[in-house]
C-alpha cells in the first residue's frame, strides 16, 4: 500500500538547541518558525519536533506536567499554533513528540496520586509496599539503580523507568488510558500530522513484579503482555480517525517483535524506531550492520515500515561514532546519508546532521547537563571508581555529543543566540556551519538536497526490493534495491582506506548510469566489475 508517510523524509528539530530569538539561551519556537525556509530548503516533508510541553525540564521535556500548554522556554500556545501554520503553509507536516509512559512527578496526577493512598488518583501510578523493608524487587531503570523510590508519605515505593522525577503511569487504569486518549485527540484536533511516541512499548509492566535474574540488562521493561492491546485501544479510540503518521520509539525489538508493532494488519503504529544499531553497536561494524539491514528488511518486507537513523537527540552525531569526523568529515558525513537515504525505510535527518556536525569533548563533567550521563557518572564514583576514568568512559556516548547549538555562522555563539547558550557550543563552528554549507555547492547540505529530491523521484528508493551484494566484506557495502524494472547499485567504501570491491556477476553492470557520487571526479565510463573505491566513496548506480 503506497501511503505518503512512507515517502517522506523525517526532519527532527531538537528546539532548545536549533535557534533562540529571545537571547534567553534555550532555543524556541519563534526560532523554528524563523528557520522554516531553511529546513523547507533541504527539501523534507516533515518535522518532528521534540517535546515542548509543560515540564520542570528535568529530562529536557520528556518529563511533562501539563499536556495541554507549552512550556515557557519553547513560547506559548499561540506561537506553536502559528508554528503549524507556517509548517503547512510551507508544504510541510508537523509531528509532535508525546510521552505517554510516565509525567514529571510535579503533574497534577501524580501530586493527587501521592498524597495518599486512597486518593481517586492513586491507582493512575505504580505503587507497592516494600518487600523485606526494601526495593519492592531489583529492576533497574535507565538513569538510576533502581526503578522504585520511596515516598514516606504513604511509605510505598513508586515506579520510574527513568529518572526518580519521572513517575510510569498506571497503564492498567482504565481512567488513565480515557485521560490521554483524549489529550492526544486535542492534538491532533488541532491538526497535526502524527506523533512520535516514546518509548511506547513500554507502557505494559511485566505481571507480579517478580525479582529478574540479571537486573542489568533492562529489556524485561518492554515488550510485555498487554502492550499490543494497549496500542489497538489506542488506534481504535484515536490513531485511525485521522489521516496521520505515527512512529513508535521501540526499544529491545527484533524484527519478529517489531512486526507485531508496524505490521499492516495490526492496526497499532505505521513505523517504528528499533535500537539494534543506536542502543547495541557502540562503534562501526560493518558485519552486524548489514547483518541487521538484512534481518530487519526480510522481517518487515511486504508487511510494515522501517526507518532508517543513525543519531538523534539521545546518541552521538554519526559522523564521530560511526564515521570519520576528521580528515574525511565531509565525505564520510556524505557516505552515511547516502546510506540511509538508499536502505529500505523512512531515513530521518536530525538537526545539524545536514551539514555535518560532529560530537564534542568537554573538558569538564560541569559542562555536560545530560541527566543520563550525569546519574551515571554519580553511580560509578560512589562505588569507589577514578571520576576521570569514569568521565572519559561516558563522554564517548553522552547525549549532549548531539545536543549542542546548531551552528548558524561564525558569529558568537555561532550566531545561535545573542545571550549565554544553556549548553556550550562545539568550538568547530568556525569551520563547520550552515552559512558555509550554504555557500560551497559541495558541501554536505547540497548532498542531502540531492539525495532527498532523488526519493521524490525515484520510486526505487522507497519501494524497491532490497539485496546485499557484498556479503563478507568487511568495509564495502554494496546492495541493490529494484523496483518495477529499474535497478538501482548502491556502493559504499566505508573505510579510511582505498577499497578493492568486485561486483558480482548477476549484477549487470554494462549500461551502468551515475546517479549521484561524493567524490566529484567519479566518471562515468570506468569499468564497474573490478573497482577501487577510495576512502569513503558512495556513489548510487542506475544499472
Ligand atoms: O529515550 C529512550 C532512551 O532511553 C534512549 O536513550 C535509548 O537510546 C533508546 O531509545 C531506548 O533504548 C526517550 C527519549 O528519546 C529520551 O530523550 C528520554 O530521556 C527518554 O525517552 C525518557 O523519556
Ligand atoms: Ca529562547
Amino acid at each position: 500500500m503506497k501511503t505518503w508517510w512512507k515517502e517522506a523524509v523525517v526532519y527532527q528539530v531538537y528546539w532548545r538547541s536549533f535557534y533562540d530569538t529571545n537571547g534567553d539561551g534555550f532555543g524556541d519556537l519563534e526560532g523554528v518558525i524563523a528557520k522554516l525556509d531553511y529546513i523547507k530548503k533541504l527539501g523534507v516533508d516533515v518535522i518532528w519536533l521534540n517535546p515542548c510541553y509543560e515540564s520542570p525540564d528535568f529530562d529536557n521535556g520528556y518529563d511533562i506536567s501539563d499536556y495541554y500548554q507549552i512550556m515557557d522556554k519553547a513560547g506559548n500556545m499561540a506561537t506553536w499554533e502559528r508554528l503549524l501554520a507556517e509548517v503547512h503553509k510551507r508544504g510541510m507536516k508537523l509531528i509532535m513528540d508525546l510521552v505517554l509512559n510516565h509525567t514529571s512527578d510535579q503533574h497534577p496526577w501524580f501530586l493527587e496520586s501521592r498524597s495518599s493512598k486512597d486518593n481517586p488518583k492513586r491507582d493512575w501510578y505504580i505503587w507497592k509496599d516494600p518487600k523485606d523493608a526494601k526495593e519492592p524487587n531489583n529492576w533497574r531503570s535507565y538513569f538510576t539503580p533502581s526503578v522504585w523510590e520511596y515516598d514516606s508519605t504513604t511509605e510505598q515505593y513508586y515506579m520510574h523507568s527513568f529518572a526518580i522525577q519521572q513517575p510510569d503511569l498506571n497503564w492498567e487504569n482504565e481512567e488513565v488510558r480515557q485521560a490521554i486518549y483524549q489529550m492526544m485527540r486535542f492534538w491532533l484536533d488541532k491538526g497535526i500530522d502524527g506523533f512520535r511516541l516514546d518509548v511506547i512499548n513500554l507502557l505494559a509492566k511485566v505481571k507480579g513484579f517478580p525479582d529478574v535474574e540479571n537486573p542489568q540488562n533492562i529489556n524485561y521493561l518492554g515488550n510485555n503482555p498487554g502492550i499490543h492491546e494497549y496500542l489497538r485501544e489506542m488506534n481504535r479510540e484515536v490513531l485511525q480517525h485521522y489521516d496521520i503518521m505515527t512512529v513508535g520509539e521501540i526499544p529491545f525489538v527484533t524484527p519478529e517483535d517489531g512486526v507485531l508493532y508496524v505490521g499492516e494488519d495490526r492496526n497499532e503504529l505505521h513505523t517504528l524506531f528499533h535500537f539494534e544499531v543506536a542502543d547495541d553497536m557502540p562503534t562501526w561494524d560493518m558485519t552486524r550492520f548489514k547483518e541487521i539491514q538484512t534481518r530487519w528488511y526480510e522481517g518487515l518486507k511486504g508487511r510494515g515500515t522501517n526507518s532508517q537513523f543513525l543519531n538523534n537527540h539521545d546518541h552521538t552525531r554519526q559522523v564521530t561514532r560511526y564515521g570519520n569526523d576528521g580528515k574525511y568529515r565531509v565525505e564520510s558525513a556524505k557516505l552515511l546519508a547516502t546510506m540511509i537515504h538508499t536502505l529500505p525505510g523512512i531515513p530521518y535527518v536530525y538537526q545539524g546532521e545536514e551539514i555535518g556536525m560532529t560530537g564534542v569533548r568537554f573538558p569538564s563533567i560541569e559542562d555536560y547537563n545530560d541527566i543520563a550521563m550525569k546519574n551515571k557518572y554519580k553511580e560509578e564514583v560512589e562505588k569507589g571508581r577514578d571520576p576521570e576514568e569514569v568521565f572519559e568512559d561516558l563522554l564517548v556516548l553522552s547525549r549532549d555529543n548531539s545536543r549542542t547549538p546548531i551552528q548558524w555562522n561564525t558569529g558568537e555563539q555561532a550566531g545561535f543566540t545573542t545571550g549565554t547558550p544553556w549548553i556550550k557550543v562545539n568550538p568547530n563552528y568556525q569551520e563547520i556551519n550552515v552559512e558555509a554549507a550554504l555557500a560551497g555547492p559541495d558541501s554536505v547540505f547540497y548532498y542531502y538536497q540531492k539525495l532527498i529530491r532523488l526519493r521524490k523521484e525515484n520510486p526505487v528508493m522507497i519501494y524497491g526490493n532490497y539485496q546485499d551484494v557484498s556479503a563478507g566484506d568487511e568495509h564495502v557495502y554494496a546492495y541493490t534495491r529494484t523496483d518495477q524494472g529499474v535497478t538501482w547499485l548502491v556502493l559504499l567504501n566505508h573505510s579510511d582506506n582505498e577499497s578493492l570491491f568486485m561486483i558480482p556477476e548477476e549484477v549487470s553492470t554494462e549500461n551502468a548510469q551515475l546517479v549521484l557520487a561524493n567524490y566529484q571526479d567519479s566518471s562515468q565510463q570506468e569499468s564497474l566489475q573490478k573497482l577501487t573505491l577510495r576512502p569513503h566513496e558512495a556513489r548510487i548506480y542506475q544499472v
